[in-house]
């Protein structure tokens, strides 16, 4: 198969070097194969006074700041004015859909994403609200990584771009790997992969399980299934684990 640009991504922040992971091991090299291409865009670029400011005083009243909707909006638009299709918006907030795999699967099908980064209290509302409304993008998706409460957007776009990139063809080595995994759909659905074990056979007086060791397939596929049911059943019980 002959390699091309599977994927742009544009990333705006206040702080760009919170990306520089982006340029390491799996996704590193996806971009030097130029199989993934992204562009981070300094938000304080886009601003016109001379303190660069992002950020203003919450109407209503309350702690903290809110991101002002003019310098995100030239932001947004200016990283539009570059798109060749309609990308898919991504607003990183606590108040989002939570992140899973299917949502990785879905987006790893995608052309073109734009990550927009809030720090502070975040983003004034009516920017996701004008550009659900616009169609500038062909989808506009507020996501949260989990139930707890980070300073800014930076690394959960990291951690959704990290899911999601390893799940594009052709992006990570192993392509066999992925459908093993703990939450992948297709293989063991809604369990936990069970314990891994590697040479030596004894380390510090733990034995390796012996049923890996006496070749018998059926019994080894048995045993682990026995094994993520019990890890299931322990750590995440709200999995149906039937
Ligand atoms: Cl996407 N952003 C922030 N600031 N906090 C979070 C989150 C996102 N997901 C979970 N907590």
């Amino acid at each position: 198969m002959k390699k091309m640009l599977l994927m742009r991504v544009d990333l705006i922040t206040i702080f760009p070097d919170y990306f520089s992971p982006l340029n390491l091991s799996l996704f590193g090299k996806a971009q030097e194969a130029k199989l993934i291409e992204v562009k981070v865009h300094d938000l304080r670029t886009f601003t016109a006074d001379k303190h660069k400011t992002v950020d203003d005083a919450p109407y209503g009243g309350g702690p903290g700041m809110v991101m002002s909707p003019v310098i995100w909006g030239e932001a947004i638009d200016s990283v539009l004015a570059q798109a060749t299709i309609k990308p898919v918006l991504i607003v990183p907030t606590p108040s989002g859909q939570v992140f899973n795999q299917e949502l990785a699967q879905k987006l790893s099908n995608q052309e073109h994403l734009v990550f927009i980064n809030g720090r502070y209290e975040g983003i004034d509302s009516r920017v996701v609200q004008h550009y659900q409304d616009s169609n500038k993008f062909s989808e506009v998706l507020e996501i949260s990584i989990g139930d707890y409460v980070l300073a800014g957007g930076e690394v959960a776009s990291l951690v959704i771009l990290e899911a999601t990139s390893r799940l594009i063809n052709g992006v990570l080595g192993n392509e066999d790997s992925v459908s093993d995994d703990s939450f992948a759909p297709g293989s063991m659905q809604n369990l936990l992969e069970g314990p891994i074990y590697t040479r030596p056979p004894v380390w510090r007086d733990l034995n390796v399980p012996e049923v890996l060791t006496s070749g018998d397939h059926g019994k080894i596929s048995q045993w682990r299934k026995e094994k993520a049911l019990e890890r299931t059943k322990k750590f995440r019980p709200d999995l149906d684990s039937k």
